[in-house]
């Protein structure tokens, strides 16, 4: 795996792993050489499957950002996941909504880190992986995690999210 040891962590990446590190989690924030932007770059940046990237998406439903930890094997049902989140229908949040919700930017969403805490889902089928990656603030960098630590992060409710 190439990562980087030695250098600084962007800034918002350090304040991912202060809130991690606060939190009481283990795994430590990673630099990665290789872009790690989407799901693909990220597995393949680790060497892991894709499904164990704990993608980190913005919706807007009922007016306000919610956040969906999707496994990177699949796409979002938004219309089922409307249905069982019991929420108005899901609408993928813009750019600029992605920035203003979580002060990061598409591809470095980590989740946690917020301006404020979303209302949250984690897919239940990231739960087929011990070990899950999610980015931590920024397109090149990652934490190891788990589906329990997800939960308890942001508070979110465990749902099938994929089709
Ligand atoms: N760093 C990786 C995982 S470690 C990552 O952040 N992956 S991601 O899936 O959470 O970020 C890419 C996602 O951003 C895409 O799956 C897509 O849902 C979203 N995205 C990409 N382009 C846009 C866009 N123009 N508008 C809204 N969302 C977008």
């Amino acid at each position: 795996m190439a990562s980087q040891e030695d250098t600084p962590l962007p800034t918002r990446s350090m304040e991912v792993a202060r809130i991690l590190a606060e939190a009481g989690t283990t795994g430590r924030v990673r630099e990665l050489t290789d872009s790690a932007r989407t799901a693909a770059e990220a597995a393949a940046a680790l060497g892991c499957d894709v499904g164990a990237i704990a993608n980190s998406l913005v919706f807007i439903s009922d007016g306000e950002p919610v956040l969906v930890l999707t496994s990177g094997r699949h796409k979002v049902d938004t219309a089922a996941l409307a249905t069982r989140w019991k929420r108005g229908p899901l609408r993928r949040a813009t750019p600029e909504q992605v920035r203003r919700a979580t002060g990061q930017a598409i591809g470095g969403v980590a989740p946690v880190g917020h301006p404020q805490t979303l209302p949250a889902v984690v897919d239940a089928a990231l739960a087929d992986y011990p070990q899950l990656w999610a980015a931590a603030g920024t397109p090149h960098t990652v934490f190891p995690t788990s589906v329990d630590e997800l939960l308890r992060l942001t508070g979110g409710l465990l749902l099938p999210v994929g089709p």
